[in-house]
């Protein structure tokens, strides 16, 4: 049976859903270039701020058997970077590039998304409302009243599309209060779920010890520990955000987890622990795994699925 992978959203077509989540092998050209080449369908860059960061010391990322945890504090190579590498990019090629903002201000924010708006580039941005990793500085996406004053400001300055990175929530009114800010903003077109869960701790028992330096051990947990967190922020925003857009992020190792992501509601799906971890080949492998499984089901097109979760 022919299973076709393909996604058209936001005006764009993509050959498949897959690409990778901000913050893993997108900090350099040379790893943006290792998503471009490889079997992904888009190409995300690591967040950014208006001049380079070098983040916070290291260690600052751990993998275990369950997931990784992180702290990486924002390490990137500065805004101009990232608008040069989206200046000289091949959009004919078909892979769509998002810019990952994430300034440490709101006006920092605005700064990049108007010199961005001026640029007129292809490129959409993906604004972080949602970094867990910064000493003394709470997560935007938790405030909001803060959320809607910043989106009000951000959609004054950058007219075009654009999506949001978004932390996860944990309780329905939560998810409303969110839906009730997002809904607010028809240029904000797709909110990505979710950024990693905030200020876990994974303890090394043999050493006694955290296993990451920076915030005293604490950091953002991602991979399998954060699936079913994940599914859930997807299946509520995809019910609460009509005509929106949802981007599935967290704990996708196989074709099979990427399959419930869009089950709940995806229109298309991020992979970031399992790309750190296994390099870019995960692409392919998981693409295998979820035409295969497709083609088990009989289901031809991910829109014969897509968000037809069903409740007992
Ligand atoms: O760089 C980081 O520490 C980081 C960021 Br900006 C983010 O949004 N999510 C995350 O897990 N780490």
């Amino acid at each position: 049976m022919h299973v076709d992978l393909s996604v058209s959203w936001l005006g764009l077509a993509m050959a498949n859903p897959l690409y990778n989540a901000s913050g893993v092998m997108c900090r350099s050209v040379a790893e943006l270039e290792q998503v471009r080449t490889s079997a992904a369908a888009a190409v995300i860059t690591k967040s950014c701020t208006p001049q380079p960061r070098t983040g916070n010391p290291e260690p600052r990322y751990c993998a275990t058997a369950l997931g990784s945890i992180n702290s990486m504090g924002l390490p990137n190579a500065g805004y101009p970077y990232y608008l040069d590498y989206a200046r000289s990019y091949p959009y004919a090629a078909g892979k769509p590039l998002f810019l990952s903002l994430s300034g440490m201000t709101l006006q920092e924010n605005l700064d990049m998304l108007s010199d961005l708006a001026a640029a007129q580039l292809p490129c959409l941005p993906e604004v972080n409302l949602s970094c867990p990793n910064l000493p003394g500085k709470p997560q935007l996406g938790y405030d909001f009243q803060a959320c809607h004053e910043a989106l009000t400001q951000m959609a004054r300055v950058y007219h075009g599309p654009f999506g949001v990175k978004l932390p996860p929530y944990f309780d329905p009114v939560h998810f409303a209060r969110m839906a009730a800010v997002l809904n607010a903003f028809p240029a904000l077109r797709f909110v990505t779920c979710i950024n990693s869960i905030g200020n876990g701790l994974v303890i090394d028992v043999d050493r006694e010890s955290v296993v990451i330096k920076p915030k005293d051990g604490l950091g953002g947990l991602g991979g399998s520990y954060v699936l079913p967190t994940a599914l859930a922020n997807v299946r509520e925003f995809y019910r609460l955000l009509p005509g929106k857009h949802v981007v599935g992020c967290g704990g996708i190792n196989s074709g099979r987890e990427a399959f419930m992501h869009i089950l709940a509601g995806a229109t298309a799906v991020q992979i970031g622990t399992c790309l750190y971890e296994e390099g870019e080949g995960a692409f392919a492998r998981i693409l295998d795994e979820l035409r295969a499984l497709m083609a088990h089901k009989g289901y031809q097109r991910l829109d014969d699925f897509r968000g037809k979760l069903k409740t007992l």
